[in-house]
């Protein structure tokens, strides 16, 4: 027992030492300072959880991408700007809002049939009303006919369900009269710089008040103002790290002396991982040896609720590929939800989240923990493996007339063994072509869905 608990303090230390070791100081032009994947136990759950859930609700859920009679089919969330709705009349809806139907229990009920291991909900989105009944607003749930807190019930259901909850903080606010978009006088800079006051007052409550949350997704971070101010940007993140030692941000957290976004001028991200990967999946697999995360919309671009559905929906193969694709790439895959003004969600994005779930439930253990294989992508789909196992995973998803399903291993690697998935007693021929090219025949095997195949690797 003794001998158990110096063993964890030991690993704690490591954990600690080279976490810190991680986090290093900026230099001049205030570039990134996590220049390397972060190893901590934090970071690593961050990394094996893979699929996770984003939701969009806020006052935007209300107007569902309609004003005064008239459809706005751009993003449902932007609509304040897009019918140029005055702040005094947006600020006059947080009286509609009042989701008697809310259930989140419900919700982290879908989420962990989905398969997804964390959640990423807007505690306050651009257009700057508060899920949470905020002391430093009045523009806040408080406000509402609903006035109970929103957050709170959240966090303690998806908590119970096992899902780590992360918030989202738009750092660009249409609300706040403090707030500006660019900076043009010495008033505006103190206004600013009052802002800025009220931004870590509300991520300090955020902490203190929902203290198990792992961490913050910012965002609306591209403003002039907030490129100018680059140096209270470095200090939010250090805030932050204060706040919470092993905090997860995001890296729409900062700017640098030049201005840039998302990456400093030396092309590393911000922050902890980089999460510019909005509706677009990365390409390269070779350049991406720092964590990553893409967030996608079911339709096209729609991230809060829009009654109007307008061009593409997603369907549960394109989530599942594309979830899979993340993962053969060594990314998270986060798919966005944008609840309806009564706090139900859309039947669409519930079916959708069965039958994601349902494949997930059988074919989660390529996904879970898995990284990139360090093989040749091949046209069937995509390769996955978790660190150090000698399991290989095909997830594929196009099946080639011939059902040859090509393979090129490693150098003195064989294959030792195979089997489907969902059926160890399912095998498939393995024929050996040039060097260290197979095929893989699946011969009269049928399939409606993607499905995984193991092959147990043997270095000879
Ligand atoms: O403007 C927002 C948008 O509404 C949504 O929140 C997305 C999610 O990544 N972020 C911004 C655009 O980059």
């Amino acid at each position: 027992m003794k001998k158990n608990v110096i063993t964890l303090l030991v690993c704690l230390f490591v954990n600690a030492i080279s976490f810190a070791q991680t986090i290093s100081v900026p230099d001049s032009l205030m570039g990134a300072t996590v220049l390397s994947k972060r190893p901590d136990s934090a970071m690593q759950k961050w990394r094996e959880n893979r699929f996770g859930q984003f939701i969009h609700w806020g006052l935007y859920a209300v107007t569902g991408g309609q004003w005064k009679g008239k459809n706005y089919p751009t993003s449902a969330e932007w609509l304040k700007v897009d019918a140029g709705i005055s702040s005094a009349e947006y600020a006059e809806i947080i009286h509609q809002f009042n989701p008697q139907k809310y259930n989140p229990v419900e919700w982290a009920h879908m989420a962990k049939n989905m398969g997804v291991k964390y959640v990423i909900v807007t505690t306050k989105h651009h257009e700057g009303f508060c899920l949470w009944p905020s002391k430093f607003t009045d523009f806040s749930i408080a406000s509402t006919p609903y006035k109970k807190d929103l957050l709170m019930p959240f966090v303690k259901a998806y908590q119970k369900e096992g899902i780590d909850v992360y918030f989202y903080y738009s750092i660009l606010d249409w609300h706040n009269p403090d707030y500006r978009s660019v900076i043009q006088s010495k008033d505006d800079q103190e206004a600013f710089e009052r802002y800025f006051v009220y931004v870590k007052n509300q991520l300090k409550e955020l902490i203190t008040t929902y203290p198990n949350i792992k961490g913050f997704w910012f965002d609306g971070q591209w403003e002039a103002s907030y490129k100018r101010n680059y140096k209270l940007g470095y200090e939010l993140e250090q805030y932050c790290r204060t706040l919470k030692p092993g905090i997860i941000l995001n890296n729409r957290i900062r700017t640098d002396a030049l201005g840039h976004v998302d990456h400093d001028y030396n092309g590393r991200h911000f922050g902890d991982f980089d999460g510019s990967f909005e509706r677009r999946l990365p390409s390269n697999v070779k350049t991406l040896n720092f964590d990553w995360e893409a967030c996608m919309t079911v339709p096209e671009n729609q991230w809060g609720y829009h009654k109007i559905w307008e061009g593409h929906v997603k369907t549960p193969f394109e989530i599942q590929e594309m979830l899979a694709t993340c993962t053969s790439m060594g990314g998270n895959f986060v798919l966005n939800f944008g609840p309806q003004p009564d706090g139900t969600i859309r039947a669409y994005e519930q079916d959708l989240a069965k039958d994601v779930g349902a494949w997930m439930r059988t074919n989660g253990s390529a996904i879970y923990g898995c990284d990139n294989a360090g093989l040749e992508k091949q046209d069937w789909g995509y390769f996955t493996q978790k660190p150090g196992d000698n399991k290989l995973y095909m997830i594929v998803f196009n099946i080639p007339i011939s059902k040859a399903l090509k393979l090129k291993l490693p150098e003195k690697t064989t294959i030792a063994d195979n089997s489907l998935l969902t059926d160890s007693r399912q095998m498939f021929r393995i024929e050996k072509t040039y060097g260290n090219e197979y095929y893989l025949h699946l011969g009269d095997a049928k399939f409606t869905q993607p499905f995984v195949i193991t092959l147990q690797l043997k270095k000879d």
